[in-house]
């Protein structure tokens, strides 16, 4: 298996908005080397002069994982040109087949080098905010493994955030919602998300410090989605409410 061809082929997938096929078709590999593929393929997006900018979980919750067959949490990164500012329009013709998640996103005060526990949160997480995660399997039919997906930066795609609050102390049973238009597609409590939205970052500090990837101050974290995720249809305006946080929206083009 040439890991570096793999991240070519899927870099060169998400530039070209092309399906490519499954790698676990092809070859049995595990999770350490499906995070080198990762690796590689974020080291072209920074070749052509991305800049990272955070990381993300996914899986963080049952919804999700239910959704796509999968049993663990996984993380990966993000980089500049993946940011949509507030209110932008998301070309549908750039992406393969996307759909749209409602997360919470945390923006770091202090860099981050170990694992942290919830009392340590204040001092590191200046603020959260509503977010879109618009996610893009590079892999035909939105069909993978779980090593497929970490190899393919977990679906990694595009986000939106909106405006930056100050970290409240419980983000815990707050109504978390996705709306094409006015229409409600999917709604659910933020505790779908590990039972405390905080507890991703416990664990984004845990497997940055395992995974030996910086995590620095002015970075984000998303924490994963509280729901489905769903289907983009072009012609809506797509947005997250998350209450007492604010909303963010995107045009769908
Ligand atoms: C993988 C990405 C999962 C989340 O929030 O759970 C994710 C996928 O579903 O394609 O971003
Ligand atoms: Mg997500």
């Amino acid at each position: 298996m040439n890991k570096s061809k793999i991240a070519k082929s899927l870099d060169h997938a998400a530039f070209n908005a092309k399906a490519i096929d499954q790698i676990s078709n092809q070859f049995d590999f595990a999770e350490d080397e499906a995070y080198e593929i990762q690796k590689l393929t974020i080291e072209e997006r920074l070749a052509r002069g991305e800049k990272f900018v955070g990381l993300k979980l996914g899986f963080t919750s049952y919804a999700k994982m239910e959704q796509m067959g999968v049993h663990d949490m996984i993380w990966g990164r993000l980089t500049d040109s993946m940011w949509l500012k507030n209110g932008e329009t998301l070309f549908l013709n750039q992406f393969i087949h996307p759909r749209a998640e409602p997360e919470i996103a945390f923006l770091l005060k202090k860099d981050l080098n170990h694992e942290i526990s919830l009392e340590e949160i204040p001092e590191y997480i200046s603020a959260c905010a509503p977010a879109i995660e618009i996610i893009d399997s590079r892999f035909a039919n939105f069909k993978f493994s779980l090593e497929d997906v970490i190899a393919d930066n977990c679906s990694s795609s595009s986000f939106v955030i909106g405006a930056w609050q100050p970290l409240p102390e419980l983000l815990t049973n707050r109504t978390v919602v996705l709306l094409f238009d006015k229409e409600i597609k999917e709604e659910d409590s933020s505790n779908a998300i590990l039972n405390n939205p905080l507890l991703s970052i416990c664990n984004a500090s845990r497997l940055a410090e395992k995974y030996n990837q910086p995590f620095l101050a002015g970075n984000i974290l998303l924490a994963g989605a509280a729901t489905s995720a769903v289907f983009i249809e072009s012609g809506k305006k797509i947005t997250a409410k998350v209450n007492g946080i604010g909303s963010c929206s995107i045009h769908a083009k």
